[in-house]
């Protein structure tokens, strides 16, 4: 199988390359951001929209889901969100005229930068079936053309309702119980792709599937492990986080294949230090691991703790957890070779984090996507949990686990519901409260809803924001089941792939992003959204709409609803959307800790949601204790000749949207073809730095997947150890290649082989 990259991409793909930096963010950082914010939004809406970023009056930053402080900074924001909020803000159209200019088949042409780049979605439009580009309709028409496909299903769960993370409460709240009253729960979502696996191993061992530390927790830690996670790029606000930890006394081990300029050292832009001098260095041991060594890195460490006399929080051990005797005897088997196989680190590397471990009181592992994304992600998060409860490091302050989530919204839409996995008291609580019977079984994650749709199981596919196809791993095999289905319907704020790849008939529902004014029948909104930590507030956009026919997320699923479900549905869509507030009161009433939530969520900063582990050491598991779990070691075996390749964001991307064509910190600018290998290794290859290589990976079943045409870059990763960017490398991972536990896709972890690229 192979996939030709966009074809007539009239933007220049040509990577230059220079030294990576070893500092993040200064001045520069604030310069690159407001030259990129006020060329799509000029300098009055630049300034006038960056200021109300992560107030506690104005809107949630669209970018991450970094939790904001106790009284935030006048600039709280980042390079990142800047650009995130310039993305949404811009005064760029993309209106009917520019539809009636571009054929469909024009536009699958295009690539995803140049998409992005065109500006707002303005106006609803159908594509009809057998019609060759898009057309203004009308929002009663649109609806009627889903209700119409929906209403003649032969099954509900022929139908897919995805969802991206950027969705507020409210909408996703709304979204889930339209789907589930229409009688399914193929509710897929981006966190399938995202932290799936953190979820899994953390439901199982710790009872609840979200982090257990605030920002409080970190300011007060000794010891802070960055594990799998680039957060100068992705999170840059918690540089300030990790800054102020270390002012406070703690240390950070990085944990990471590559070494990240954010981790090495921060220059923050708010402080004179940051903004003059050298910045402050974060990282006091770099662990720079093999890709997918994380779970024989710790388990080593948990023999070596266990290992020596009072080491462990035996009190602790005794009265919250469950598995400790079957869990020691495993862990002592660990040995030194095959964790230096697995991992690449020498023994003097682990015998330092191991001091640093036992000097330290209280400890916070943090990850993202570099331990969500493998085969053993789940076994590894819980070898993480592990190796925190053997010390005692859940519920105490200072210390706990800290997945780092993605988008602004994803652990709060999956608060709301947006699974496909629902729990019973869930659909209890939602099934009284809006009396009907919900469906009880498990619908379609972001895979099975692949093969649903390829094999014909599935034929309405509707999305709630997000760029499924281009997020999506097997691109290919993807696009060729977007193409099978019936209809798909896109409610979204940008042009992106996932318009250009469709059903029979489509639709683009253009929708209201977080910048801006919510004005419904019962006057002006504001939506709320939980970030990483657990905390739920206000979210209130200030702009004007970027076109008249806009509607909301929540407006849109309320008028879907009384179109599709008719009389049928008892619940009040028509008031829902007249006023946010009586979603608010009934989610008050289904959703656990959200008690009041119209009062509580109106005091600055909002409020936190309760975590029995945190709060009281209560673990709400199938034992009643926290469990210590004892999976067989892994990490991925990499035959003669091959390279391990993770798939990962440059600095001018937020996931499927690209921003520009440089990755400064890693010293690439003009093109994102490229692909980072260690210079040791692409010597051995055959590669000098400069070179064209095609990347082909090799499946297990055999089959194997090229992208053409990537620059090789020499570059410090880890030995055997590749990256390149999403999604261009998606082609390369195969639809079944899954975490076990999680079913998310191995996108850090796939065996490749380069060979020379024939002709450019
Ligand atoms: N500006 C910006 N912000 C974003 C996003 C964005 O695209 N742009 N995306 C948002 C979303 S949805 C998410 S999920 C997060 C993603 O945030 P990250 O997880 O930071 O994103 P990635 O670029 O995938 O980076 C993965 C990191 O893990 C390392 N890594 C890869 N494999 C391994 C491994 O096996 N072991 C270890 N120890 N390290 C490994 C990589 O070298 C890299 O540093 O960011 C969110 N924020
Ligand atoms: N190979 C590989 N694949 C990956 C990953 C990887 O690391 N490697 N990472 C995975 C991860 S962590 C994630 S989270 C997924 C991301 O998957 P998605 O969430 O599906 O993708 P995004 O690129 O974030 O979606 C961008 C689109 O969302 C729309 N949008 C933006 N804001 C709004 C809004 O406010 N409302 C609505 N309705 N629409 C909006 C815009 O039209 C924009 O084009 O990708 C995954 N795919
Ligand atoms: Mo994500």
């Amino acid at each position: 199988m192979s996939a030709k990259p966009p074809a007539a991409d009239p933007i220049q793909d040509a990577p230059s390359v220079t030294e990576p930096m070893s500092a993040a963010a200064g001045p520069a950082a604030i310069a690159h951001a407001m030259k990129n914010a006020q060329r799509q939004m000029g300098v009055r809406r630049t300034a006038l929209t960056l200021l109300r970023v992560n107030q506690h009056e104005g809107f949630d930053c669209p970018g991450c889901a970094w939790p904001d402080p106790d009284s935030p900074h006048a600039f709280e924001f980042c390079e990142n969100g800047a650009k995130a909020v310039a993305e949404e803000a811009t005064l760029r159209r993309v209106t009917p005229a520019f539809f009636a200019e571009h054929t469909v088949e024009d536009l699958a042409g295009r690539s995803g930068y140049w998409l992005g780049q065109q500006g707002r979605l303005t106006h609803p439009m159908y594509l009809p079936e057998g019609g060759d580009r898009y057309e203004p309709v009308g929002w009663e028409m649109a609806f009627d053309l889903i209700a119409g496909e929906l209403r003649a299903l032969p099954d509900p769960d022929r139908a897919v309702f995805y969802t991206s993370g950027r969705t507020s409460n409210e909408a996703a709240f709304l979204y889930q119980l339209f789907a589930r009253e229409f009688g399914t729960n193929n509710l897929p979502d981006c966190s399938n792709l995202c932290h799936e696996s953190s979820g899994a191993a953390l439901t199982e061992t710790l009872g609840v599937g979200k982090g257990s530390v605030l920002l409080d927790d970190l300011h007060r830690a000794d010891l802070i492990i960055v594990a799998g996670q680039n957060p100068g790029t992705n999170h840059p606000r918690m540089l300030t986080s990790l800054e102020k930890a270390k002012a406070a006394g703690a240390r950070i081990i990085t944990v990471n294949p590559l070494p990240e300029a954010g981790l090495e050292r921060f220059k923050n832009p708010q402080t004179p230090r940051g903004l003059a001098g050298g910045g402050t260095p974060l990282t006091d041991l770099f662990l720079q691991i093999r890709l997918g060594g994380d779970q024989a890195l710790f388990r080593l460490l948990n023999k070596l703790i266990i290992n020596r006399g009072g080491a462990v929080d035996t009190p602790f051990i005794r009265r919250h957890t469950h598995g400790f005797e079957a869990f020691s005897t495993v862990a002592r088997a660990a040995d030194w070779e095959e964790t230096r196989r697995a991992t690449g680190l020498s023994r003097t590397d682990i015998e330092r984090a191991l001091a640093m471990v036992l000097a330290s009181r209280r400890i916070i592992v943090c990850w993202a996507m570099g331990l969500t994304q493998h085969k053993h992600a789940v076994p590894t998060i819980k070898e993480v949990v592990n190796f925190l409860l053997l010390r005692g490091n859940i519920g105490r302050p200072g210390a706990g686990v800290c997945p780092v989530r993605g988008h602004s919204n994803v652990q709060g839409d999956r608060t709301m519901g947006i699974t496909e996995k629902p729990d019973a008291a869930f659909l209890d609580a939602l099934g009284r409260e809006f009396g009907f019977e919900p469906p009880r079984d498990p619908g379609f994650d972001v895979v099975e809803s692949i093969r649903a749709l390829r094999d014909g199981a599935a034929t309405v596919f509707f999305a709630m924001g997000g760029n499924f196809v281009a997020a999506s791993p097997d691109t290919a095999v993807t696009e060729d089941a977007m193409r099978r289905a019936r209809l798909t319907v896109h409610v979204s704020t940008k042009l992106n792939r996932s318009h250009c790849v469709t059903g029979a008939r489509a639709l683009i529902l253009p929708t209201l992003g977080r910048t801006e004014r919510d004005v419904q029948g019962g006057g002006a909104q504001f939506v709320t959204v939980e970030d990483s930590m657990g905390v739920v507030h206000t979210s209130r956009g200030r702009l004007r709409p970027a076109g008249p026919r806009l509607l909301s997320e929540p407006a849109i699923v309320c008028r879907l609803a009384r179109r599709v479900l008719g009389e049928s549905s008892a619940t009040p869509w028509e008031e829902f959307e007249r006023d946010y507030r009586g979603v608010r009161a009934r989610i008050a009433r289904v959703v656990p800790g959200f008690e009041a939530f119209e009062e509580r969520v109106a005091r600055p900063g909002g409020f936190t949601l309760p975590h029995a582990p945190r709060d009281e050491r209560h673990f709400p598991t199938a034992t009643g204790k926290a469990n210590f779990t004892a999976a067989p070691v892994e990490y991925p075996a990499v035959p003669e000749g091959r390279l391990l390749l993770q798939t990962l964001r440059s600095h001018d991307q937020y996931n499927t949207t690209i921003y520009g064509l440089d990755d400064r910190y890693r010293g690439i600018s003009g093109g994102r073809r490229v692909v980072l290998v260690n210079p040791e290794d692409a010597k051995e290859l055959g590669f000098d730095d400069g070179a064209y290589a095609d990347l082909t990976s090799e499946w297990t079943d055999g089959t194997e997947r090229t992208a053409p045409g990537f620059r090789v870059v020499h570059y410090p990763t880890a030995r055997g150890c590749a990256a390149a960017y999403y999604p261009e490398t998606n082609v390369l991972v195969p639809l079944d290649a899954t975490a076990d536990g999680s079913n998310t896709p191995t996108s850090k972890s796939l065996v490749i082989r380069l060979t020379p690229t024939a002709e450019r």
